[in-house]
């Protein structure tokens, strides 16, 4: 067997059932090799989509999402989707191709050195040993960050003989596994039961759970005593109507979980990076000190409810009540473009899967839309990356297509950051994506100043793809309808006023 065959096998086994990927010489076996595997290969059309579609299809599987690309500038154009994985820790294993192992160093032909893409980790795979892709899967699933595979071209084609393999045991050994175990991690934390508590929820909460369990946590969220706050990407992981729930802390964070952040006397924080987004630098040392980090494993839906049932008991004389009802501060919101934007998430099912762009839409949504929902709103919250918004959301929905999750996915986009990988309407056109496409034009990049824009209607008959242009915001609702009942792509262009942000809650 060789090595490209190897691979293939290994990622079948791993259950990868999407690949997203841009053909070149040095990758080729490997890229060919899916073309005639029961893998979908799907082919992008440019690399920075398939960065984006592989974290995309991550952050709503909760499962790794793979991307392939070749030597230099393939490698290149990943990096942008990787630097935005690597900040908001989503798994994804990042393939490139190399020259002979015998010309690298030396000039050849798109040979630059690649370490670049290794911000977590990465391999340089020297040998037809299926290892390298073992260790970097469980470095991914358990980081939650992407790692990089960089294999020379001479090597797919090797092999995957005994004598071939690499006898240096310290390049791949697996991490033990030295977990503790959760009970005796909750028993040695100091609970300070005399004041009042908050529960910071992270995304570390999704742990290695499935996506359905994923749904599920919501319930056992719901019996807590304890006020809950909880970053971005955790919003939705119990319901924000919930007067438990507190909602978002942060700079765009409500009120109610700021106010609450600053006056309690202990946080316990599951699964949170603490991440400037969370504790802007204005109340960063207030809260810090108040922290209680819970480093429990999340492997099932009962490692939740243990945590649950601890700090209830725990605080079972302090149970707190008439926390209130907590919605978004969302009042002061009623210029042109939100109103827009309000007007698109009320005509959408309240569990669907938004992935938004980098700009003033983005905020828009954040404080415009209630989470009911896990993963309700996908965005780059740590690297903030024009273009992400389009792939994202095919990535996305291949997740969904591959795991049975029926949401409907829905990308909202600004005219500025949409053309940034406006390409990928391709991707969509080709693979018929059920995707509603929403462009925000205000013909503005906001602070920024003023950009010209294509008519996109015409771009996306290029495409061959549904669209309409709407200037009055009566049309929205019957337009979602439309998307709502056909089973295919729909671009709506939604012409807009530019509208300031409200200021944030700390700076
Ligand atoms: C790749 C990249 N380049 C530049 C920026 C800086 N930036 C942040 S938002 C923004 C303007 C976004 O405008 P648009 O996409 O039209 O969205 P809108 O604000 O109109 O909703 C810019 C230039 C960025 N975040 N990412
Ligand atoms: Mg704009």
């Amino acid at each position: 067997m060789n090595f490209t065959d190897e691979i293939l096998d290994f990622l079948i086994k791993k259950n990868i059932k999407t690949v997203f990927s841009y053909p070149g010489e040095q990758i080729l076996p490997l890229y060919n090799g899916l073309n005639e595997s029961p893998i979908k290969n799907i082919m992008v059309r440019s690399e920075q989509g398939a960065s984006h579609m592989a974290d995309g299809y991550s952050r709503i599987t909760n499962h790794v999402g793979v991307c392939l690309a070749t030597a230099g500038p393939g490698a290149t154009n990943l990096m942008t989707g990787i630097a935005t994985a690597y900040k908001d820790s989503s798994s994804v294993i990042a393939i490139t191709g190399r020259c002979k192992k015998e010309y690298i160093n030396k000039n050849y032909f798109q040979e630059i050195n690649m370490d670049f893409l290794n911000l977590q980790n990465g391999y340089f795979v020297d040998a037809p040993d299926i290892k390298y892709f073992e260790k970097a899967f469980n470095e991914s699933i358990n980081t939650k960050k992407p790692i990089h595979l960089n294999i020379p071209y001479g090597v797919l084609l090797d092999s995957n003989d005994d004598n071939n393999r690499n006898n240096n045991e310290n390049n791949y050994k697996d991490e033990k596994n030295n977990k503790k175990d959760n009970t005796s991690i909750l028993n040695n934390i100091d609970y300070n039961t005399t004041g009042k508590p908050l529960l910071l929820i992270g995304q570390g909460i999704y742990g290695n759970l499935s996506y359905n369990d994923i749904l599920k946590i919501n319930d056992i969220l719901k019996n807590s005593h304890i006020p809950i706050a909880t970053t971005y990407p955790a919003r939705g992981v119990i319901d924000e109507n919930n007067p438990i729930c507190l909602g978002l802390v942060g700079g765009r964070g409500t009120e109610k979980a700021n106010q609450y952040i600053l006056n309690c006397d202990t946080v316990y924080c599951l699964g949170a990076s603490l991440s400037y987004n969370t504790l802007p630098p204005l109340i960063r040392d207030k809260i810090i000190p108040k922290i209680k980090d819970i480093p429990i494993n999340i492997n099932n839906l009962e490692d939740i409810e243990l945590l649950i049932n601890t700090l209830n008991y725990k605080y079972n004389n302090v149970y707190i009540n008439n926390i209130g009802n907590n919605i978004n501060p969302n009042n002061k919101l009623c210029g042109d473009y939100s109103l827009k934007i309000n007007e698109i998430l009320n005509n959408l099912p309240d569990d669907t899967i938004i992935t938004t762009d980098a700009g003033n839409h983005t905020v828009f949504v954040s404080l415009l839309k209630t989470c009911g929902a896990p993963k309700n709103i996908i965005s780059s919250h740590s690297m903030g990356t024009m273009g992400f918004g389009l792939p994202a959301s095919i990535g996305v929905k291949f997740g969904c297509l591959d795991n049975n999750i029926d949401r409907e996915v829905v990308s909202i986009n600004g005219d500025g950051g949409f053309q940034m990988n406006i390409q990928e309407l391709a991707t969509v056109s080709e693979n018929n994506l059920k995707i509603l496409i929403i462009i925000m034009k205000n013909n503005r990049l906001n602070i920024f100043g003023d950009i010209k824009n294509p008519d996109f209607n015409k771009i996306a008959d290029g495409y061959n793809i549904d669209n309409i242009y709407i200037s009055d915001i009566d049309e929205i609702e019957n337009n979602i309808k439309y998307y709502l009942n056909n089973n295919k792509p729909y671009l709506m262009v939604v012409e807009c006023e530019n509208e300031s942000l409200p200021k944030k809650s700390f700076n």
